[in-house]
């Protein structure tokens, strides 16, 4: 009760920040970020998202922190733009509470609006579970934001719940692989689900994304699976914009 307490001030006393990690194309490019809150509390230290997104759901601080994040995550990305990463993308984790806010898709247009960020710059990754749950009222709402030329993740795929045939309609754009997959990428009946998975976003048109990739052997599966992009602690680990940047000025 004490931690919701204090989460609740913890916005305004500017206690959140953004780490990005990097996403890398077949080839190696980089081709964007993924935003990643991060709170620093005087009291109780580094406090896990895994641990305070949830509890701002519940008391509705997400409203104000996702929006917080929004505009941090287009901000941070526009000014990559002007110094010459002009096609990199940023990902963003949306949660449940924050979408289902009648005023969600305005504070998107906005958002875009004053980073001056082509819509399609912006991956809106909300998790299979919650979209497969949620299905008629998230249907319509995915296609007001694709209409507008915003990209839709589906994250944490192969975790949740949903029958493929409820995501043919759906205007989606990625399938993110939940990371569990990789971790038992020695088994050879995760590989195969792994291909089938990819095979599947292949058939629907949609991107693949490798999240978890820690190890060369990780690297080369991801590749032999065809998948597009991929993100993980082997080519980086998330870090405040300061040293992403140090990143990008030591690689061109
Ligand atoms: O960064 P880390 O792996 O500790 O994050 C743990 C979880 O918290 C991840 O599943 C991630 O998607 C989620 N998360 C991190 N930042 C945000 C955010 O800004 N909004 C939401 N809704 N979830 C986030
Ligand atoms: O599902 P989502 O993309 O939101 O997960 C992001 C979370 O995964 C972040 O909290 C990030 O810190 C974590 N993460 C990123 N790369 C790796 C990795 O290679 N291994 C593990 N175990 N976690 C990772
Ligand atoms: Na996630």
């Amino acid at each position: 009760a004490q931690l919701e307490q204090d989460l609740l001030g913890a916005l305004t006393r500017g206690e959140f920040s953004l780490h990005y990690q990097e996403q890398f194309g077949a080839q190696g490019e980089r081709t964007g970020f993924e935003a990643l809150t991060r709170w620093t509390s005087p009291q109780w230290g580094e406090v896990s998202p895994a641990e305070f997104i949830p509890i701002s759901e519940e008391s509705g601080a997400i409203v104000h922190l996702g929006a917080w994040v929004l505009t941090q995550a287009t901000t941070q990305l526009a000014k990559w733009h002007a110094e010459g990463l002009t096609d990199a993308m940023m990902a963003v984790n949306v949660s449940p509470v924050q979408f289902l806010r009648p005023d969600f898709e305005d504070s998107v247009i906005a958002a875009l609006q004053r980073a001056q960020l082509p819509p399609h710059a912006l991956e809106l990754k909300l998790t299979e579970n919650f979209v497969a749950s949620h299905l008629t009222i998230v249907a319509p709402r995915l296609k007001a934001l694709r209409s507008m030329g915003v990209r839709i993740a589906l994250d944490d795929f192969g975790a949740g719940a949903s029958v493929l045939s409820q995501l043919l309609d759906l205007p989606l754009d990625t399938l993110k692989i939940d990371r569990s997959f990789l971790r038992q990428s020695g088994v050879p009946k995760a590989h195969r689900v792994m291909g089938a998975i990819t095979a599947f976003a292949r058939a629907l048109n949609l991107e693949v994304v490798l999240e978890g990739v820690e190890t060369p052997e990780h690297l080369v599966l991801a590749h032999k699976l065809g998948c597009d992009r991929t993100q993980g602690y082997l080519q980086g680990r998330p870090a405040p914009p300061e040293v992403i940047e140090r990143r990008f000025s030591s690689s061109s």
